[in-house]
């Protein structure tokens, strides 16, 4: 059997930063990193790519080229996880042993949580760019609509960079008028929340742009199924706790936009790691699993209250590349996640807001007005971004701009 002195589970965005810092650090040959798939993508790339701004090949590598020189990859899937015995098992039976772990799993796509979803997505007019296989069929449904609904959904159940439903939708919005077909379209969006946003200071901001692009903005509907013979969606509504009250909606669609709901990945769910929730139970400031304490977790998989983003992760790595070498060296975890993160909501075809925030409130890096759509916001995310994530973030080296907002903090009190 194999053994590493540190094992990654998944080689996304927290598995690839958290694989890179610790090669650097440890001899050749100490870190494993798990990963059945081919191909990486970068995701935040998905909604330019659903709005014809980027192409899908531009958000591509090979895995094979992004894991880190001294790691080694095993090209398969944890199946299960025994924690009591430091090891895990991979899909083709084979263990793999460790002293140390990093989860970075990620979250699990759930179309099949929605009757009639996952053949919907193969039928005209039904889309999403949250998947690889459906993001450039919603640039082709955007440039082929000819009137009727549009209609975007947002999940009852965590999802990543919940941004992402209402960018599809204002993006559409942009291409629409620039084919000079607004008019044909009643354009909806309906959400599982009570509001469209979740953070106050950039609520009202996206409320005006929804409101500015006449979208029909309907809360607590949630899609349960899709009839894609009748392109009917069937909404339930839900109540105050979000539970289901027992009534529907029935929206015919000519284009319908998929905000799948998430769930943690099935290994992780099963194991010792979960909370009742199935996501990683976690200190929400030290990232380390409550149960184990060899064990760390990166990303999408814990059960942080932060919102799931790519920007989070940067200040995930940070955190553990502290408090990881610190339990490695018999010590006690220091230092502390600040729950950051952050959600470039694209408002249209050109303009950014470039939401940054944790639970209690805004957290900007710049020190200009950042709940205004403006187009250098927009060039930050179509080109900054993109080059921060392939060369800072998963080579384990961009640790998140707390550095930069003290500095803007500073400019802006003088
Ligand atoms: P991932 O990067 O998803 O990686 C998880 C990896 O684990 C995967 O490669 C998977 O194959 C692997 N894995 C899963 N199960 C197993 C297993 N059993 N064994 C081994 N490996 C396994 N973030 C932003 O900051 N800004 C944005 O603008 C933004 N926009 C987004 C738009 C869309 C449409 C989407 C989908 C996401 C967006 N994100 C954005 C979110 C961002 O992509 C994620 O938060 C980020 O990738 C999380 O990193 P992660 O490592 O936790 O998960
Ligand atoms: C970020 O760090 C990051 O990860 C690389 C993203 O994902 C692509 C982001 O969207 C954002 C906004 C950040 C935060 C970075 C800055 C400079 C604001």
């Amino acid at each position: 059997a194999k053994h590493f002195k540190l094992l990654v589970v998944g080689g996304g965005a927290g598995g690839l930063g958290a694989a890179s810092k610790f090669a650097r650090k440890l001899p050749r040959g100490s870190v494993g990193i798990i990963e059945p798939r081919e191909d990486h993508y970068y995701q935040p790339g998905f909604t330019l790519v659903g709005g014809g701004l980027m192409t899908l090949d531009a958000n591509r590598r090979r895995q094979e080229d992004l894991i880190p020189k001294n790691a080694t990859w095993i090209r398969d899937k944890v199946e299960a996880f025994e924690p009591v015995k430091n090891l895990v098992k991979l899909r083709d039976g084979e263990e793999i042993s460790y002293d140390y772990m990093v989860i970075a799993m990620g979250i699990q796509l759930r179309f099949d949580m929605i009757k009639g979803a996952k053949e919907a997505l193969k039928t005209p007019g039904v889309c999403s760019n949250y998947s690889p296989f459906y993001v450039e069929k919603h640039y082709r449904e955007a440039m082929n609509f000819k009137g009727g609904n549009a209609v975007f959904t947002f999940p009852n159940t965590p999802i990543k960079c919940a941004g992402a439903p209402q960018k599809a939708c204002y993006i559409t919005d942009s291409i629409l008028r620039q084919r000079g077909v607004r008019d044909k379209a009643h354009m909806i969006y309906a959400t599982s929340l009570k509001r469209l946003f979740g953070i106050e200071s950039y609520l009202k901001s996206l409320e005006k742009v929804a409101k500015e692009k006449n979208i029909d903005v309907r809360t607590r509907r949630n899609l349960i199924e899709v009839d894609s013979e009748n392109k009917m969606a069937t909404f339930e509504f839900l109540d105050d706790d979000a539970k289901p009250t027992g009534k529907t909606e029935r929206v015919e669609y000519s284009l319908l936009h998929i905000g799948p709901p998430c769930s943690a990945p099935e290994a992780l769910r099963k194991s010792p790691f979960a909370d009742k929730t199935g996501f990683m139970d976690v200190d929400v400031a030290s990232l380390q699993s409550k149960k184990f304490q060899n064990v760390f977790g990166v990303g999408d998989c814990m059960n942080t209250p932060n919102a799931k983003t790519a920007a989070a992760v940067s200040s995930h790595l940070k955190t553990i590349e502290q408090n990881l070498t610190q339990v490695m060296q018999g010590e006690q975890p220091c230092m502390e996640y600040d729950g950051y993160a952050s959600c470039p909501l694209v408002v249209s075809t050109n303009r950014v807001v470039l939401a940054e925030f944790n639970s209690k409130g805004a957290m900007e890096t710049t020190p200009f007005d950042q709940s205004k759509p403006t187009y250098w916001a927009y060039l930050m995310k179509r080109y900054f971004m993109p080059a921060l994530y392939w060369n800072g973030l998963i080579k384990g080296y961009w640790n998140g701009p707390a550095t930069i907002r003290n500095c803007s903090r500073l400019v802006k009190s003088k």
